[in-house]
């Protein structure tokens, strides 16, 4: 029962089952594919893993969708299998954290399989059912994440169920305690196993306003915005107590919310210790700066300034009160040296750039699979190449409102979620060495050059790259602990800053351009001439100067 802050001086790494390591030749993933990485993770020098989800589903959306709570995809492998993971994992002295879903689940889990037969069922009240209006059209004008409208019409009781996501994942009505209760005990499950916490999809989707009202709608847009009535919903805060009193209080792990449209003072309440709801969330704020509108797909090139002044924000308000997570990449985001680096020539440079400047900020750092080895976005030609749900929905909307098929593969390119899910590069053999089958998704192009085996034999590598930021983090207390200082605050190029601790102190310097750049502030220089460097990825570095992405760690 003893409770510890463990996970602050954590480094997590994501895995997503179906893209990492294939044993069987299914073309898919497997729980003894990952049995067979761990030592690779050990080395990398992580603490924690983040399974994405492997439970029993239909895969609508990758197993974002749950058909039984308590038994593994079958391509994945068993509970038994699960099993053996957890004791191979703590054998290793790491921890497993799962992934826990519950907003919504399949269209195929028994209690939605009872629900929609009829309207006295006893689960009926476990979804969301409502009348259409007068005109029979959904009882709100709002639209699902996915694309079209957020309620489905049921011939059978002749009502509409409400998904925030895909059709096929019904959202779970978190007002009835009779649902709360069977998470809780399901939750409880999974501990007793000795899972080591959980990373909650859109936890702060649970409680929705009751009214149902409309959501207003923009200019170009076909539906309403449901968001004020379901993001950090009236009881949200009491849910998130209730699921700590009844269940986490009595086991020592750690919580992440997944938490799209929380500010920074949403992420106080939520992760302040003396609440008793989580440790910490993932804000989406850094990853909406290269968008218009809110719209993902409406690209727009990222402002240095706008992203360093979010993570100023982020850094200052939880500092001495909740708990920062620190990310680049998940299994929905395009990768980082694509997307804010340069994945042509300076593709490791910049790549090594980017994890410094994040690696080197308060918080727990969280690592995507392929990340430390640079891995890239994939361009595939043809639209049947992708797999993701969400592409397919956004490419027939688009097309209704008019975008031409080239700017929408363009928008794929930069933020399709595919990007984070090609098959996890091992080697330069056929597939990768991630399958001897048919990937269920293409390999990306890039694997002869880019892989874990090379990463490995060079010294020099990205890989090796994160293992000494992994080791600064565990070394010095300063960078769990210090304060964080923003410097060269309006410089275009350049991400920088102070980290300020009880008897250390470290400066940042990241060029984020691909021309040299002079650092503008003598003082700043100054400081810098007795200080040691901690880690760099510049050979040629010179105080006062940046070489194109370089990054650049001074301790005094
Ligand atoms: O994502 C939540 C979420 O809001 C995403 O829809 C996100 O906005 C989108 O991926 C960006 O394009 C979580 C999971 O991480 C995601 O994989 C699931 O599809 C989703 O929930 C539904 O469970």
């Amino acid at each position: 029962k003893s409770r510890s802050d463990w996970w602050k001086t954590s480094i997590v790494y994501q895995i997503y089952p179906k893209s990492f390591n294939d044993t069987t030749g299914n073309g898919m993933g497997d729980i003894q594919g990952i049995i067979e990485k761990l030592d690779y993770l050990k080395k990398l020098g992580i603490d924690v893993i983040w399974l994405s989800p492997v439970y029993d589903s239909p895969q609508e959306d990758n197993g974002y969708d749950i058909r039984n709570y308590r038994e593994i995809y079958e391509q994945y492998g068993t509970l038994e299998d699960l099993d053996q993971l957890l004791d191979e994992v703590h054998a290793r002295g790491m921890k497993l954290v799962m992934d826990l879903v519950v907003n919504h689940t399949s269209d195929e889990h028994p209690w939605f399989v009872e629900s929609r037969k009829d309207k006295g069922n006893q689960y009926r009240d476990y979804y969301i059912w409502r009348d259409g209006k007068e005109d029979g059209s959904p009882p709100t004008n709002w639209g699902s994440i996915f694309g079209g409208s957020a309620w489905e019409f049921d011939e059978e009781t002749e009502q509409y169920y409400l998904h925030l996501f895909a059709k096929k994942q019904p959202d779970l009505n978190w007002e009835n305690e009779d649902v709360r209760k069977d998470i809780y005990d399901m939750m409880k499950f999974w501990l007793d196993k000795g899972v080591d916490g959980f990373r909650m999809d859109v936890i702060n989707f649970l409680s929705k306003d009751t009214r149902y009202p409309d959501g207003q709608i923009g200019e170009n847009d076909t539906y309403g915005d449901g968001g004020p009535f379901f993001v950090n919903g009236p009881r949200i805060h009491e849910f998130m107590k209730e699921i700590h009193q009844e269940v986490l209080s009595d086991y020592d792990v750690m919580t992440v919310g997944e938490m799209p449209g929380a500010s920074p003072e949403d992420a106080k309440e939520y992760t302040d210790p003396q609440n008793d709801e989580l440790n910490m969330i993932f804000t989406f704020e850094h990853m909406n700066l290269d968008c218009v509108n809110e719209d993902k797909w409406n690209l727009k090139d990222i402002d240095l300034v706008e992203l360093k002044e979010n993570f100023e924000k982020w850094q200052k308000s939880l500092y001495g009160v909740g708990w920062n997570s620190l990310y680049w990449n998940n299994h929905d985001q395009p990768r980082i040296v694509s997307r804010f680096g340069d994945d042509g020539q300076y593709r490791e440079k910049s790549a090594k750039m980017l994890a410094t400047c994040l690696h080197m900020m308060q918080g727990t750092p969280y690592i995507y699979q392929g990340e430390e080895l640079g891995m890239t976005n994939v361009r595939f030609d043809q639209l049947e190449d992708y797999r993701d749900i969400e592409i397919f929905n956004m490419y027939d909307e688009k097309r209704a409102i008019g975008w031409s098929h080239e700017r929408i593969m363009e928008a794929i390119h930069a933020k399709g979620r595919d990007n984070a899910r090609t098959p996890m590069q091992w080697d330069d053999s056929k597939s990768a060495g991630f399958t001897d089958g048919e990937p269920w998704i293409a390999v990306n192009p890039r694997f002869k050059e880019i892989n874990a085996r090379a990463a490995l034999e060079d010294e020099n590598s990205n890989f090796y790259h994160y293992q000494a930021l992994i080791d600064l983090r565990k070394k010095h207390e300063v960078i769990t602990e210090g304060k964080f200082e923003l410097v060269l605050r309006d410089d275009p190029n350049v991400f920088a800053y102070k980290r300020v601790g009880k008897d250390e102190a470290l400066y940042v310097l990241c060029n984020f351009s691909d021309r040299t750049v002079k650092i503008d502030d003598e003082g700043l220089v100054e400081s810098l001439r007795d200080a040691e460097v901690w880690i760099t990825n510049e050979d040629q570095g010179e105080i006062g100067k940046l070489q194109p992405y370089e990054g650049v760690v001074y301790g005094v």
